[in-house]
């Protein structure tokens, strides 16, 4: 028990956690993004058996390695290996992915077949920029906030991860403020994340690519039919408010991580060639 303890003595230290749900592998990625910081990512041998040790016996599990050449999904490219003997073999030429193998080495999979997977937790679990937050101390209405957010920063603050929000939280002190969420009056809807949702990220001018939402119990309730732009409170719980009302707000620098994203949905529809168009 004590050894057990011990592991997480280290903060930087990557925490790896079996999801015995079976998802495909983008699936797996966008639950770790959401849940978790991102699918294992794996850069030393230390590394691979605290990998080994969560796994129950005699399964497959997705980890955070796939066919660009092989590369991490934060697009980091370590070099840490652990394959099957004549592995990759892309059998098919379908296998893009990666799994660990009953017997605890790597193997290619097809990407759309359905497995358990290893997320991980912590910023360590990723080498994709983060956002940095900026909470701006002054009273505007929600489109005045994202001309300000877009002439000193990138834009009004995104959010598509866990990780994101857990930026925000206290001691980062503020109350109630705009962030980079807006709605379209014409067509409200209830929840963010299917097709038929009209909530757009102010800085892509999309729905959101990872399918986070982190709304307050009841929300968004569009009270009173005027509510089409979002506040965030200080436990990082969104509301609809109406754009008008003076309130604080958050700016964002950084990176987007939806070009990601899109790249991801490539895997279902096109051979490898055209992966590389995202790269940069
Ligand atoms: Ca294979
Ligand atoms: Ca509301």
């Amino acid at each position: 028990m004590a050894s057990k303890l011990k592991k997480f003595t280290n903060q930087n230290e990557k925490i790896y956690e079996f999801i015995s749900t079976l998802k495909t592998w983008d699936s797996a990625l966008e639950y770790c993004r959401q849940q978790h910081t991102d699918l294992a990512m794996i850069e030393n041998s230390a590394e691979n058996t605290r990998v080994f040790s969560v796994i129950p016996a005699g399964t497959i599990a997705w980890i955070g390695l796939y066919r660009l050449p092989w590369t991490w999904s934060d697009m980091s490219q370590s070099t840490f290996r652990n394959w099957l003997p004549r592995v990759p073999d892309n059998y098919g030429l379908n296998q893009f992915c990666a799994a660990e193998n009953p017997k605890h080495y790597w193997d290619d999979q097809d990407c759309t077949a359905e497995f358990p997977f290893i997320c991980c937790s912590l910023n360590s679990c990723s080498h994709y920029p983060l956002r940095k937050y900026y909470y701006i101390d002054m009273k505007k209405s929600w489109t005045d906030a994202q001309r300000y957010c877009r002439e000193n920063y990138t834009d009004l603050a995104t959010f598509e991860s866990m990780d994101d929000i857990n930026t925000l939280k206290p001691p980062y002190a503020y109350s109630w403020a705009w962030i980079g969420l807006s709605d379209n009056p014409q067509s409200w809807k209830g929840i963010m994340g299917s097709d038929a949702n009209s909530w757009r990220w102010s800085a892509s001018g999309e729905t959101s690519k990872t399918g986070y939402q982190n709304w307050a119990v009841s929300e968004p309730n569009n009270s009173g039919g005027r509510e089409t732009c979002v506040m965030t409170s200080t436990n990082g719980k969104w509301n609809d408010m109406p754009c008008q009302e003076p309130g604080s707000f958050v700016c964002y620098t950084g990176k987007k991580i939806f070009e990601f994203m899109d790249f991801i949905s490539l895997f279902n529809v096109s051979g490898k060639d055209s992966l590389h168009v995202l790269t940069e």
